[in-house]
């Protein structure tokens, strides 16, 4: 039987999936946490900068990871020779720069660990990732050039953004003019790995290319304006951008060797986790809204056509099957459930009572804005976790109603920042740690006045890279894929309570007043 292989590079842990696509079975599934590799110093995936706002991580990193999950692959007895085709994903936005192209080294050998082969083709040391916040200034810059911020939006889906590709290169060529002079191609997280499984250069996916302020979604080629107002001769240092369905190459041999794969093993181009993750929830028609509950909350769907967010927060990416998707990503996603659950002394399971047993809807009037890190969606860069209610709750003395208000106001703030996106989703999908959680989903089909279900799968977008190669090599549709590996979890479908409607509309209006006096103008 074929065996498809989905890897994905993500912020803090490089993963593995094998499934059998036929029997639609999960062979494998590994994952290297970046903490298990100490000698690269990052155990949350970045290396420690005095500057809060800058968050590089080393590239070699990804590649040592590399080794050690195939090598455990093999220890587990995964036959890597019955891979019939690979994909993978990749943390979006982050960005490699290389002295030469990989295909243009000499073969890598066997007597020294690939990572310290590689380490004289970097032209920057580092790898500037989706959570670095430093260009401020370069995103002020392009916007100028091209036009402001509405002009970007409508040929990019998104206005500039800090951690976008587009406005870390251009920081590059300004602080480092003579490195970036030395750099032959710049390739997103995803296009890196890819291009070292396959040591070649490997093309950029439409669809992650969308996440770089480069990409223009009209021609779904590189803005020659905003290559241009971006830094000099990028044209030439960026892979092409290409559809997803694209084979980049075969597997190179030192992996053929080192690992046992079949001579030539098809890899499909790469893709970003978020695109790669609505295919493995199955999500890729539009009707069905994810919500994805991690370090940051994500909230994505599939669209036919580049709807763009009028409020300028929202993204357009490309969807691995066809169309755009839409994204909104919040920052103070699990960081600030897990701040107030420490502040007021709950565990796990203590703050899903607290929400299922001992609380209810509205609240009580209490409200919380959810803000302990400076948020993206809606833009704040002093943030504060405003309370308004009575003095217990002001002054977190009740466990309980802080539980509750925390989900309800991060799902009142998601509800109100994916209006754009169109209606009122059929059925919510949720995933990712939190969403193990009663409690969560609850107020969250209250407040979408949705049906909540949720997967089986844990890493949906390593399936989701599994399910592309799948798809492309072996031929399979996606209907046949999304119904072995996508159905949701039977036991799991929280459905909405009508009632709530009007308390949680009374609600989101209250907060959206006391957000609009936060959020920087
Ligand atoms: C999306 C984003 C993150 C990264 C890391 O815009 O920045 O979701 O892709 O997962």
């Amino acid at each position: 039987m074929a065996h498809y292989l989905g890897l994905d590079c993500s912020t803090q842990s490089l993963s593995a999936l094998v499934v059998d696509a036929e029997r639609g079975k999960i062979v494998a599934d590994e994952s290297v946490p970046f903490a298990a590799l100490p000698e690269f110093r990052s155990p949350h995936g970045f290396l420690e900068h005095p500057d809060p706002r800058i968050k590089h991580a080393d590239p070699l990193l990804w590649v040592a990871a590399l080794e050690v999950l195939l090598g455990r692959l093999r220890q587990r007895g995964v036959d890597l020779a019955r891979i019939h085709g690979v994909s993978g994903a990749g943390q979006q936005h982050g960005s490699v720069y290389l002295r030469a192209p990989l295909d243009s080294t000499p073969p890598w050998r066997d007597d020294a660990p690939l990572h310290e082969q590689l380490a004289p083709l970097l032209s920057r040391a580092t790898a500037p990732i989706w959570l670095d916040n430093a260009t401020s200034e370069e995103c002020h810059e392009i916007a100028a050039a091209v036009g402001g911020d509405d002009e970007l939006v409508r040929v990019t889906g998104s206005r500039a953004i800090e951690r976008f590709t587009g406005p870390q290169i251009r920081r590059f060529f300004k602080q480092e003019p003579r490195a970036y002079a030395a750099t032959a191609e710049i390739h997103l997280v995803s296009s890196f790995v890819a291009s070292v499984l396959t040591k070649t250069s490997a093309p950029v996916d439409r669809g992650d290319g969308a996440g770089m302020n480069l990409l223009d979604l009209q021609t779904l080629d590189w803005s020659p304006a905003l290559v241009a107002a971006t830094a000099p001769d990028l044209a030439s240092r960026l892979p092409r951008p290409v559809p997803c369905d694209t084979i980049v190459g075969t597997v190179a041999p030192y992996f053929v060797r080192r690992y046992g794969f079949a001579p030539r093993t098809p890899v499909v181009v790469f893709t970003g986790d978020n695109p790669s993750s609505l295919v493995g929830m199955g999500a890729t028609t539009p009707g069905t809204t994810v919500i994805s509950l991690g370090t940051s909350d994500t909230v994505f769907a599939a669209m036919e056509r580049p709807r763009t967010d009028p409020r300028g927060f929202g993204h357009v990416f490309g969807n691995p099957a066809g169309g755009f998707m839409s994204l909104i990503c919040f920052a103070n996603g699990s960081l600030a459930r897990e701040t107030v659950a420490r502040r007021v002394g709950l565990d796990w399971a203590g703050f899903e009572r607290a929400i299922l047993q001992d609380t209810k809807p509205g609240n009580d009037g209490a409200l919380l804005l959810p803000y302990f890190v400076p948020e993206m969606t809606p833009r704040i860069t002093a943030p504060q976790p405003l309370l308004r209610g009575d003095a217990a709750f002001t002054t977190w003395r009740d466990p309980a109603r802080s539980a509750r208000a925390i989900v309800e106001a991060q799902a009142l703030v998601m509800r109100r920042y994916s209006d754009w996106i169109g209606g009122t989703p059929e059925r919510l999908l949720a995933t990712g740690g939190a969403s193990s959680n009663q409690g969560i989903l609850r107020v969250i089909a209250d407040v979408f006045q949705a049906e909540v279900h949720r997967l089986r799968v844990k890493n949906a977008s390593a399936l989701g890279a599994a399910l592309r190669a799948a798809q492309v090599v072996g031929q399979l549709d996606w209907a046949f894929l999304f119904e072995r590996f996508a159905a949701p979890d039977p036991a799991v479908v929280v459905r909405p309570a009508p009632e709530t409607r009007p308390i949680y509309e009374e609600m989101g209006a209250r907060l959206a007043a006391e957000i609009h006096r936060l959020a920087d103008r």
